[in-house]
């Protein structure tokens, strides 16, 4: 690779980019792919959802935000102006960004952010994915209300889907509601102040019928459907905090993809979705013509875990009830209409309601996510039987003294409670440039100030006893830790093993655990401590899962296979906010290939800096 000198490499090697860009589309066998605009306005705007006006930092005056929809092999450029004020920042979750990390969207990772009252434009092209995945700011707390779904389409249309093609597709993204200022949150979560939580959960953005302040039942979600069709439901975990299970009283679901790849379609009655993940379920529309609730039921580790406010919430599917008009024309009215309009007819009983799991049962999701199998096409396994490097990450719960080395651990106001992986606790970058720039400018920042992600942790414990969650003499020992900029470097085309182990240390919690710019495959899930002889053995390297989140058990394991091949630097992290705003997190760095299309892109134009020199950044 020929050396690159800052910034002025960036202009010199953009002939290079054009002509790249340019040998793609014309080496494209179709000339179908399109180019999707969207132009998102981040600004504060006031809603109301429970009986109080609140402030809140949303796309477009959009809560959920605008879906992306789009077509495999397309072309996005979203213009992304910054009218909020704070730093502002777009992650495409689950889109590979392939050569193109610099569109990734991680503030001092990958870019600096857009300053309040700067645009930037986000370009990428989206290859070899379809499925469902979706966009936030990655920006702490605020992707609670700066989110969206990202739909990819079949570049062959629906019937392409291995699976019958639905009458509608519907987003149905889980979130929560806060009325406190989630900036502040998060901020005052890595000063270990845990006084906020949301107020109430969502489906696509509506609190439903269980909040009633006032007195007044408030409004929830209504899928309309007609008897006999079968709709896609997209389901996303918008949430910051928390997995949820979703069900349909009356209905049974056909999974067929998770986080934009096809499964091996199963029945279930019952939808686990943690934070970051994506579910797309088959719905029949088979039932007795009624109303259904949709229920979304946070769930959460049981005693003797610390028991935070958790809410459930509903929305509704609703059947269009049937006239016969008859002269052999069938009229399709919706129940709710024909009550009010015409007022004759009545849509019957009240609601059926779901049988939820129990809040405390984490079970369910195990099951759920093991019943998970890759769909094969063409009958080829897409497991990589080499392994290059092994890594086993221990997510744990720790302290920092705060005034040097010695503090009393235990419940002591002394220390800064983090969260770690292989005892570290990752520290953001502020130094300038980015991460990304120093690796593709070959600056030495790097090498200064990170450090290397342990290949496994220091110390082996038994990482999943239960004493280990309440305050006490057997977690105090293993309490103390340390914060470091963590990277793992990988030789390009390596092939990574990953188990990730949940611990008990001070809170039993699950982590769902997502890499920027890569697809993990799934090989086995476990509960308690990851076995190296005895777990192997349950490998599935015939069919396992692809995803970009994965959840390591409450208190147990789960093992993943990647191939490094996607040069850049690419953040890996727990989605819960908290685990994350606490430090649970590291970057991998993939190194260049061998030839110009196995390397990184140059920047694109206009790429934000967070010089004191602004003049790269237009204003608006
Ligand atoms: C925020 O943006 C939306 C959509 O662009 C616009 O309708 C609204 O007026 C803006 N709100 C404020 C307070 O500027
Ligand atoms: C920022 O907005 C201005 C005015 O709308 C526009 O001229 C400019 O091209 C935008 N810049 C970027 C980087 O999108
Ligand atoms: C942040 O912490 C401060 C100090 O404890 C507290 O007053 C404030 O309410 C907290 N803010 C949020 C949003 O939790
Ligand atoms: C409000 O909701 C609660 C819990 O769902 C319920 O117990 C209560 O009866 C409801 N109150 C009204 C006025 O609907
Ligand atoms: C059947 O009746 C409906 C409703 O009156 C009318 O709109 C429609 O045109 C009729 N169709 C035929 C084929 O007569
Ligand atoms: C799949 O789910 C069913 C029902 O919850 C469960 O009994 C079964 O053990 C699961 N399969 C796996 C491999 O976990
Ligand atoms: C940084 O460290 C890595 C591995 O330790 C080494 O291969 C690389 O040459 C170093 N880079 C610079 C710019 O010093
Ligand atoms: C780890 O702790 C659990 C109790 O929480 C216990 O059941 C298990 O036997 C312990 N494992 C080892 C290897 O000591
Ligand atoms: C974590 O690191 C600290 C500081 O290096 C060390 O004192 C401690 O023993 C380590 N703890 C564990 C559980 O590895
Ligand atoms: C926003 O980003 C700029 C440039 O990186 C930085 O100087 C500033 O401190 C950031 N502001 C906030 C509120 O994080
Ligand atoms: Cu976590």
């Amino acid at each position: 690779m020929e050396s690159r000198s800052l910034p002025m490499a960036a202009a010199t090697s953009m002939s290079v980019a054009i002509a790249i860009v340019f040998l793609i589309y014309t080496a494209a066998p179709l000339g179908d792919a399109a180019s999707v605009e969207h132009t998102f306005i981040v600004n504060q705007t006031k809603m109301t959802r429970l009986c109080k006006e609140t402030q809140v930092t949303v796309v477009n005056g959009q809560l959920p935000g605008p879906t992306i929809e789009i077509t495999e092999g397309d072309t996005v450029t979203v213009h992304v102006i910054n009218r909020s004020p704070y730093n502002m920042t777009i992650h495409w979750h689950g889109v590979k960004q392939f050569r193109n990390c610099w569109a990734d969207g991680v503030p001092m990772l990958t870019q600096c952010p857009i300053l309040p009252n700067k645009n930037f434009t986000y370009q990428f092209n989206v290859v070899g994915q379809e499925g469902t995945l979706w966009w936030h700011a990655h920006v702490p707390g605020l992707r609670a209300t700066v989110h969206g779904a990202f739909i990819i389409r079949p570049r062959h249309g629906a019937e392409s889907y291995p699976f019958p093609q639905p009458h509608k597709e519907i987003p149905v993204i889980i979130g929560d509601w806060w009325e406190k200022d989630l900036a502040e949150m998060a901020r005052n979560m890595t000063k270990s102040i845990f006084l906020s939580y949301a107020s109430a959960s969502t489906i696509n953005g509506l609190v439903g019928d269980l909040f009633n302040c006032s007195g007044v039942p408030k409004e929830g979600y209504v899928l309309d459907v007609e008897p006999g069709k079968t709709y896609l439901l997209r389901i996303i975990n918008a949430g910051l905090f928390s997995e949820f299970y979703l069900k349909i009283a009356g209905h049974k679901f056909t999974v067929v993809a998770a986080d934009a790849n096809y499964v091996s379609p199963f029945t279930t009655d019952v939808i686990a979705i943690a934070a970051g993940e994506t579910v797309d379920a088959l719905l029949l529309a088979d039932a007795p013509p009624g109303r259904y609730y949709m229920v979304a039921l946070p769930n959460q580790a049981p005693l003797p875990d610390t028991q935070t406010p958790e809410y459930t919430t509903r929305g509704m599917v609703r059947y269009k009830v049937s006239h016969s008009a008859g002269n052999g024309t069938t009229i399709l009215r919706s129940s709710r209409g024909a009550e009010e309009e015409q007022g004759g007819y009545s849509s019957g009983d009240a609601p059926m309601v779901p049988k939820m799991p129990d809040i405390h049962d984490t079970i369910t999701s195990f099951y759920f996510h093991s019943n998970l199998t890759s769909l094969r096409h063409h009958g080829h396994s897409l497991v990589q039987q080499r392994v290059d490097e092994r890594l086993y990450v221990v997510l744990s719960l720790g302290t920092i003294c705060k005034k040097g080395q010695f503090c009393k651990r235990g419940d002591s106001d002394e220390n800064l409670l983090v969260a770690t992986m292989n005892n570290a606790s990752f520290q953001h970058p502020t130094a300038i440039p980015t991460l990304l720039e120093a690796h593709y400018y070959h600056t030495g920042l790097i090498n200064g100030t990170t450090q290397e992600l342990p290949k496994r942790p220091p110390l082996l414990f038994n990482f999943t006893d239960e004493a280990l969650i309440p305050f006490g003499p057997k977690e105090m020992r293993l309490e103390p830790t340390y914060k470091a900029t963590l990277v793992r470097r990988f030789r390009h085309g390596a092939v990574v093993e990953i188990v990730f182990q949940s611990t008990a240390m001070l809170q039993g919690d699950s982590n769902p655990m997502h890499l920027h710019g890569h697809n993990m495959l799934v090989l086995a899930e476990g509960l308690g401590n990851y076995d190296p002889v005895k777990d192997v053995a349950r490998y599935n390297l015939v069919n396992p899962p692809v995803k970009n989140t994965v959840l390591a058990p409450n208190r147990g394991w789960i093992a993943v296979r990647f191939v490094a091949n996607n040069p850049g630097v690419w953040f890996m992290h727990c989605h819960y906010e908290f685990h994350l705003s606490m430090g649970m997190a590291a970057v991998f760095i993939v190194e260049d290939g061998p030839t110009v299309d196995t390397s990184l892109l140059p920047p694109p134009v206009n790429f934000p800096t967070c010089s004191h020199d602004n003049s790269l950044i237009q204003t608006i």
